[in-house]
């Protein structure tokens, strides 16, 4: 992939919005946020900050020109505070000055003063105050409270799984450009330049054809760049438009952490009555999502959480509620898989109990539930080319499942302090944004005079290999050699009305755009060439690595001929084209539809080693068999699925976000904040693509890859909880995630500890005897 964007990134040649050249005449801003996690603003005076040295302006919410306000899909979330602040970190004034030192510096001189609140941290307590963003939404599937009275085994719980910093590589950061009669370019890190541009109009009180967006790539994004690089991109771009000069807004590593929402935490109560048969007939289920202070994407969200509540399997009475909850935390938002698996986490909770209290193993209980062709979801929409049950059966037979099980429980049997931990996870993900108008993406295509391409679409790039995939549809459409192609930065010029490239969904839909572009201009390609060669039939023209066949004959004419006959034609040589998503749909009154182009399916499996003595454990293993359908580009799925795995993996064991109680982020740099290093990555960790799978629907029969391998990292987390019950046999073991090694100890020592010091844990463990 050599010259690509992928190898750039790889060998840290890429460059970011803090690596551009420098403007003349540039300013560098800097943030004052709250340091309050809720309060009433009594002073806001900036008089000795705009005195400083090298400060050009000092800005508030004031200053704002047009409407004062970044909310997506609800409109409550100010760029700058104004009566009330909300959350700590949420920015009240913005520094524009000479240099980068100078602007923070300024900081110190803003005289804020805030009168404190109650700050509520808490889902559920939110809800109980009836702060819900928006109304709680019920998903239901046959009738539960028929049928709780023939289940064999009904059990309850509680579960909790906790936020996850998104530390993309690249901070958020935008570089505005002021252009004439108020216009304005900006460079900004987001993964939705089409959601940016919007804002920054409303911001700026302007059209959105004065503002354009273009984005040459991130240095990751995770969902933490679908809708929060807005604000940086604003406040650049409204300082510059003040200042009339260049402005740049790039974060420091502290300042992301503090100033940006992160992965939802949730807390959910669930009941699942099994018949005895083994089949799951019952699911209950209540989500209490943490949104933090403003709605952000919470609400959407929600939904995905509602529509994988039920994970890989079938069950026929369902009855899931979601609440979106309102805190003085930070305005959480999407993070890979998008409240997906926070809703999958659960179900699995819930399997884990039953099958303790039906005295089988939860592979047992999961077998039997998976789903199959045909099957219902509890949004009404069936299962079609479900592959669940062949990847189940392909991790148990590649990686000898039953072998595994016994040499861990031989060696449980013979170690009293280390234990071993096994787990399947399957996982079923679907592909579309829940909100169907979002499935649209569009391209622009150039063939030069000298037969090379120039290919712009609504994709963002941020080390995903989104533009090495499109790359790759281009090539494949005209059938030419890869160097030909150039993809673009993603320009609100060239592409309009992007959606953001996030729900695992940037190269079907874009790349199914491209496909369409290339092949109408291939098409006019063949007429040419069925002209050149004197053949009535442009259909039996075809072109092969760069010649052209005619009737499958080799003719004398090659790309390199081909196109400049075409151009001396007077025959268009770009295409526009646009995508759509067909068929899906859904109806939020009835919550039925068919949401989904199709669903991702695949099966891991997990092995730990426990250390029960000092609470510490290694992933041995995590290998799995996924469903892609035939591979894009496989070198770059695996790569995604290698760090979806990974990044699952550090969301339930080590990363933990902490908050104060007055709402102040506790682990704001790399020495709190914990996340998986080449030590923490499993030991083994294989990825098998299932072989002989297509998917219509898909981008060349591919299937999407972003998200779903994220997913995977749960069955590490069930893992330890088989291991930690190896250990200790009868407890009834809570469910709450990070399993750091310090909660792995509480777990299995928290009530002696209490009992020895008179500590106060989270904790109701007992210890085996
Ligand atoms: N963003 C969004 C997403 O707006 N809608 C979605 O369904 C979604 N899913 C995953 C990730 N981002
Ligand atoms: Mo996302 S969670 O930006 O696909």
């Amino acid at each position: 992939m050599k010259g690509s964007d992928l190898d750039l990134h790889s060998r840290g040649q890429a460059g970011f919005v803090d690596d551009l050249p420098e403007p003349e005449g540039l300013l560098h801003a800097a943030v004052l946020p709250s340091s309050v996690a809720h309060g009433t603003v009594k002073r806001l005076d900036t008089t000795k900050a705009k005195r400083c040295r090298g400060v050009r302006a000092v800005l508030t919410a004031a200053d704002i020109p047009g409407i004062n306000q970044i909310g997506t899909l609800v409109d409550d979330e100010p760029l700058l505070a104004e009566q009330t602040v909300d959350f700590a970190g949420q920015p009240v004034a913005l520094v524009l000055a000479e240099s980068e030192a100078a602007a923070r510096a300024a900081l110190a001189g803003i005289e804020l003063e805030v009168e404190e609140l109650p700050a509520v941290l808490d889902p559920r307590r939110a809800r109980e105050l009836g702060e819900l963003i928006v109304p709680p939404r019920t998903f239901c599937l046959g009738e539960v409270e028929a049928v709780w009275e023939q289940c064999q085994v009904v059990v309850e719980g509680t579960v909790e799984s906790g936020s996850q910093e998104h530390l993309y590589l690249e901070t958020q950061g935008s570089l505005a450009l002021p252009g004439e009669r108020g216009s304005v370019k900006v460079i900004s890190s987001t993964q939705s330049p089409t959601g940016v541009q919007r804002v920054i109009a409303r911001i700026l009180g302007v059209a959105m054809h004065r503002v354009e967006v273009d984005v040459t790539r991130l240095g990751g994004a995770f969902g933490g760049k679908e809708d929060q690089a807005t604000a940086w991109a604003a406040l650049a771009a409204l300082g510059a438009v003040r200042c009339r000069a260049p402005v740049k807004l790039v974060l420091h590593r502290q300042e992301d952490m503090v100033y940006t929402g992160k992965r939802h935490p949730y807390c959910s109560d669930y009941r699942i009555g099994v018949g005895a048969d083994g089949k799951v007939l019952a699911y209950q289920v209540e989500f209490y999502q943490n949104a933090g202070a403003a709605a952000d994407l919470s609400p959407a969200i929600l939904e995905r959480t509602l529509f994988h509540c039920t994970g890989s399997y079938f069950v026929p009475n369902v009855k899931a509620t979601a609440y979106c909850c309102r805190t003085n935390l930070l305005p959480n938002t999407a993070f890979r898989g998008f409240g997906g698996p926070q809703g999958m986490f659960v179900i699995e909770a819930a399997v884990f109990k039953a099958a303790a209290a039906l005295g089988v193993s939860p592979a047992e209980l999961q077998e039997k539930n998976l789903l199959r062709e045909a099957d219902t979801f509890p949004y009404g929409m069936a299962a079609t080319r479900c592959s669940a049950p062949i990847c189940w059966q392909e991790v148990k037979s590649r990686y000898d499942y039953e072998e595994a099980r016994a040499r861990v429980d031989r060696f449980n049997s013979t170690h009293r302090l280390l234990k071993k931990g096994l787990a399947l996870m399957p996982v079923c993900f679907g592909i579309s944004f829940t909100n169907t108008v979002l499935n649209q993406g569009a391209a622009l295509v150039h063939v030069y005079t000298d037969g090379s391409l120039s290919v712009s679409t609504g994709a963002v790039e941020m080390g995903q290999g989104v533009k090495y995939k499109i790359l790759e549809v281009a090539a494949r459409v005209f059938s030419i050699d890869r160097s030909r192609v150039k993809v673009e930065s993603t320009s609100t010029l060239r592409v309009a009305n992007t959606s953001p490239t996030a729900a695992s969904t940037g190269a079907d839909l874009n790349g199914k755009a491209t496909e369409i572009a290339c092949k109408a201009i291939l098409e006019r390609l063949k007429q040419v060439a069925a002209e050149e060669l004197k053949q009535k039939d442009p259909g039996k023209v075809e072109i092969r690595d760069e010649q052209l066949y005619c009737d499958g004959k080799q003719t004398n004419l090659n790309w390199d001929r081909l196109i400049p006959r075409v151009y001396s034609r007077r025959v268009n040589l770009s295409a526009q084209a646009h995508y759509a998503t067909p068929g899906i749909y859904f109806d939020k009154a009835e919550e039925k539809g068919e949401p989904f182009a199709y669903h991702a399916y695949g099966t891991a499996l997990c092995e730990v080693t426990v250390d029960c003595l000092r609470g510490t454990y290694e992933v041995d293993a995590v290998k799995v068999v996924h469903d892609l359908g035939p591979s894009l580009v496989p070198q770059v799925d695996l790569g995604q699925a290698e760090g979806g795995i990974v990044q699952g993996i550090g969301w339930l064991t080590l990363e933990e976000v902490l908050y104060s109680e007055e709402g102040r982020l506790l682990t704001n740099t790399l020495s709190t904040y914990k996340v998986p290093d080449i030590y923490h990555t499993p030991k083994e960790l294989e990825v098998h693509f299932l072989e002989n799978t297509e998917n219509p629907l898909g981008v060349f029969h591919s299937k999407a890859i972003g998200e779903p391998p994220l997913m995977y990292g749960i069955g590490v987390y069930y893992a330890l909880l088989a291991a930690i019950q190896a250990f200790c046999p009868q407890a009834d073991l809570p469910v709450a995630a990070p399993m750091t090694p310090e909660r792995l100890l509480m777990t299995l020592y928290g009530d002696r500890l209490a009992e020895l010091k008179g500590f106060k844990t989270g904790s109701r463990r007992t210890v085996p005897q």
